[in-house]
């Protein structure tokens, strides 16, 4: 599938406000791709697609989980965690998208995954420092990127589950995990 035709399907799908937002997306994880070495093409629809689910209800991401046999325990960690692995199933059903790749990179790319690989990085750090960001802290994550693909991701956990534990929000396990995975890797 071409650009053209990802953003023409992706668009009908969201605001205005998160099609900007996956613009940005995915000029980021076209410069991270080159600087890290990922296929541009992959990481150009992994970046279109990831939101795709983002405005699904929430009854029918509860559904999509239940009967795809995703992890039940998704389903006790608030409602924004559904939307990366539904949207990955709903971009296979309903786009055609069937690389692994890229549907792994969708469906991780809120809580990251133990063992991501490049392309997966790459689609959760560049939703985190898209240029349209104004996160607490973004600021260091970008510097970091123009380096270390695992640092960079490393930092913007951190930075997600500070804020979470400051809005006494319930931590996914999988984020703590990808975190833990990330910092192996880099000692
Ligand atoms: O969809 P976006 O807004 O572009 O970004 P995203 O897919 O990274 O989703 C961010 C949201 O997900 C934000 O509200 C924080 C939430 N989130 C990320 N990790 C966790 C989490 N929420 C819970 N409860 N636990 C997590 O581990
Ligand atoms: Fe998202
Ligand atoms: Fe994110
Ligand atoms: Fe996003």
């Amino acid at each position: 599938m071409d650009r053209e035709r990802a953003l023409k399907i992706v668009k009908e799908h969201l605001t205005e406000h998160r099609y900007i937002h996956t613009l940005g997306v995915m000029e980021t994880a076209l410069e991270l791709a080159d600087r890290f070495g990922a296929d541009r093409h992959k990481a150009e629809l992994a970046a279109i697609f990831h939101d795709y689910a983002k405005f699904r209800s929430k009854d029918e991401m509860r559904e999509v989980v239940k009967q795809q046999g995703m992890p039940e325990s998704l389903l006790h960690y608030g409602t924004e965690l559904l939307h990366a692995p539904v949207g990955a199933f709903l971009v296979k059903q309903e786009a055609g998208i069937e690389d692994h790749e890229i549907l792994e990179a969708i469906a991780s790319h809120t809580t990251g995954r133990v063992g991501m690989g490049t392309l997966e990085k790459i689609i959760f750090l560049a939703d985190y420092i898209e240029p349209g960001r104004k996160f607490p802290g973004v600021d260091q994550v970008r510097l970091l990127a123009e380096e270390n693909l695992e640092l960079a991701c490393i930092q913007a956990l951190k930075n997600t589950v500070g804020f979470l534990m400051k809005q006494n929000q319930l931590i996914y396990p999988e984020t703590i995990y990808t975190y833990n995975s990330l910092l192996a890797e880099v000692k």
